[in-house]
């Protein structure tokens, strides 16, 4: 039985083979700029087990000392990210019922054996505007939860060109990738899954009438 959270919409196959390998060829030129880093968590350090980087104003990036935040430039060459494609900005539009445009977009590249476990995405000041995720390459098993830590959680496999958007009460749900199903696609040049998550990171500013 699937009974999903408010605000939790699945699109299969929202983008077609070609718009996959447009969007593949957007996430290589992007990452020529602004390169895979390996993140890690605040104080213990330890690497998370996905590669990431970002496009957009703003980059979701964490490390030892730092911790989880969203920064202006990538941790290593200082360098801003590169600007978001066309075709994700127009994704934005149709599907997120948000005016402003997204602040960041987080690349997750999950090889093999890559995970995430159970998390809220909650370093992002304003949580009214939903998260919107794009899955390509390799599938996944994506767990979805309630707002509470240790309630059940249902799973969905997602497929290259699923797009998943997560607003309401599902923004600020538990959730994770539990398995790739490593090999299955071949449509990332170096194999496994990319995943490409767009958010609001301030609140939007709008104008007193
Ligand atoms: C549900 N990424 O980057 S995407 C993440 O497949 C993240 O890489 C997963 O969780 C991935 O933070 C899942 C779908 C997703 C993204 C954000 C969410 C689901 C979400 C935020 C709130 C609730
Ligand atoms: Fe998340």
């Amino acid at each position: 039985m699937s009974n999903y959270p408010q605000g939790f919409a699945h699109y299969p196959l929202y983008f077609d083979p070609r718009q996959q390998l447009a969007l593949i060829d957007a996430v290589k030129a992007g990452v020529e700029t602004a390169p895979f880093f390996q993140p890690t968590m605040p104080r213990t350090g330890n690497p998370l087990s996905v590669v990431m980087s970002n496009f957009g104003p703003l980059g979701w990036v964490t490390d030892k000392v730092g911790g989880y935040r969203y920064e202006s430039v990538h941790p290593k060459t200082g360098a801003p990210w590169p600007k978001l494609p066309d075709a994700l900005q127009n994704l934005w539009d149709a599907v997120s019922g948000c005016d402003a445009p997204p602040e960041a977009c987080l690349i997750n590249w999950y090889r093999e054996g890559s995970k995430m476990g159970l998390h809220i995405d909650n370093d992002e000041k304003d949580t009214r505007a939903p998260v919107v995720s794009v899955s390509l390459g390799d599938p996944a098993l994506f767990r979805l939860g309630g707002p509470h830590r240790g309630g059940k959680t249902q799973g969905l496999k997602l497929f290259s060109g699923d797009v998943v958007v997560l607003g309401c009460e599902s923004r600020l749900c538990y959730h994770g990738v539990s398995k790739v199903y490593y090999g299955e696609s071949a449509l990332v040049p170096r194999g496994g899954r990319i995943n490409l998550t767009m958010r609001r990171v301030n609140p939007v500013e709008r104008d007193a009438t």
